[in-house]
C-alpha cells in the first residue's frame, strides 16, 4: 500500500508540476493567517508570502485542512475562507491533523502541523514568522510549543525570525540544543527576536548565502532525522522600536494573566494584545519579517533543488 494512502491529500497543480520537474517547493503555514494576524492584513500577508516564494524562483505550497482533506497549495477563495475571522477554524499542530481529517473539518496548520505534512510529501523547506518555543513561566505551566519537538522529528529547513519574543528565548535555545536541532543564523551571529533583530544570545553558526544553507542541510540530513532552524532577522528598517516592544510584551503578558488563558489560545491572545498596545506596529513588523522569510525560503528551496 502507498504509505500516504490513509491521508487524504490534494496537491495544487503547480505543486504537482514543481515536483515532477524538480523545482523547489516552499511549504507555508496557515495558523499565522487564521490566528496570528488581524483581518484583512492576514490575507494580504498570505498572498505576499506566496509572491515572495515565486519571485525567488520556487513554488509556494500553502497548507491547511479543508473539508477533511489536507490541501497543499490553496486557491485564493480557500485562503480567504481561512482568513475570515468569523469562521474561527481549528489550530492544527501535527498531532491534530489525523482527527481533523477524520471529522471532515477545516483547520489551519501551525509550524509543527505544516512540517509534518511537508515531510510526508518530501517538501524540504518551510517559512514562518517566528517559531513557537518555551513560554515564560513554563516551569509552572509546562507550556512549550510542539514546534520544537516537531523540528526534531521532521526533516524540514524552517526559515523563521528566531522565536517569538513573547517566549523564554534562552530556554527555547536550550531545548533546541537538547533536541538536536541545528540553529543557523542567516548573515548573523546573534539569535533574532522576532520583532527585534537581536534577542540577546550568540549563535555558533552563521551562513551567508542560500547555497551554503542548502549544503549544510543536505549534509545534516545524512546524519540526523531533524530539521534545521534558519534564523533570519527582521530587516533593520522594519524592526519594532525598543520601547514599543517592551510595551507590547507587558500588554501580552497582562492579557494572558487577566484572561487566565491557557493552551492553544496563549500565542494568539499574546499577539493580538501586542498589536493593540503597539498601535498595529507589531503587525507591520510581523508582515515584513514573514514575507522576507518566505523569500529566503524560496532561495534555499531553489538552491536545494539545483543540487539534485
Ligand atoms: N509566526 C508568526 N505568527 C504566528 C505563528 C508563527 O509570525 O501566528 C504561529 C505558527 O503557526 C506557530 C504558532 O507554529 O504560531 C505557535 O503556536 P504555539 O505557541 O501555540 O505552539
Ligand atoms: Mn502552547
Amino acid at each position: 500500500m502507498d504509505p500516504l494512502a490513509p491521508l487524504p491529500v490534494v496537491l495544487a497543480d503547480e505543486v504537482v508540476d514543481a515536483r515532477s520537474s524538480g523545482r523547489g517547493v516552499v511549504a507555508l503555514e496557515t495558523t499565522i493567517v487564521a490566528h496570528g494576524l488581524p483581518h484583512p492584513v492576514n490575507l494580504e500577508v498570505a498572498a505576499a508570502c506566496e509572491a515572495a516564494v515565486r519571485a525567488a524562483g520556487a513554488v509556494p505550497a500553502t497548507i491547511a485542512v479543508v473539508g477533511g482533506a489536507v490541501r497543499v497549495g490553496l486557491a485564493p477563495e480557500e485562503l480567504a475562507a481561512l482568513a475570515d475571522p468569523d469562521r474561527a477554524v481549528a489550530k492544527l499542530s501535527a498531532r491534530d491533523v489525523g482527527a481533523c481529517v477524520a471529522s471532515g473539518g477545516d483547520g489551519a496548520t501551525t509550524v509543527a502541523g505544516t512540517i509534518a505534512v511537508a515531510a510526508a510529501l518530501g517538501i524540504a523547506v518551510m517559512a514562518t514568522g517566528g517559531l513557537g518555543g518555551v513560554h515564560r513561566g513554563a516551569r509552572e505551566t509546562y507550556d512549550e510549543s510542539a514546534d520544537l519537538v516537531a523540528l526534531s522529528r521532521y526533516p524540514v529547513c524552517v526559515v523563521a525570525s528566531g522565536v517569538k519574543s513573547i517566549l523564554d528565548v534562552g530556554a527555547t535555545l536550550e531545548r533546541l540544543d537538547t533536541l538536536g536541532v541545528p540553529v543557523v543564523g542567516y548573515r548573523t551571529g546573534r539569535f533574532p527576536g522576532f520583532y527585534r533583530r537581536d534577542a540577546g544570545f550568540d549563535l555558533e553558526w552563521s551562513l551567508a548565502d542560500p547555497v551554503q544553507v542548502a549544503r549544510a542541510f543536505d549534509a545534516h540530513r545524512v546524519l540526523s532525522p531533524t530539521g534545521l532552524l534558519l534564523a533570519h532577522p527582521i530587516a533593520e528598517a522594519d524592526e519594532l522600536d525598543d520601547d514599543l516592544h517592551r510595551a507590547g510584551l507587558a500588554a501580552a503578558e497582562a492579557a494572558v494573566a487577566r484572561g487566565a488563558v491557557t493552551g492553544k489560545a496563549v500565542t494568539p491572545v499574546m499577539l493580538a494584545a501586542f498589536a493593540g498596545a503597539t498601535g498595529g506596529a507589531s503587525v507591520a513588523a510581523n508582515r515584513a519579517l514573514v514575507v522576507a522569510n518566505a523569500g529566503l525560503a524560496g532561495r534555499v528551496a531553489r538552491a536545494l533543488a539545483e543540487r539534485r
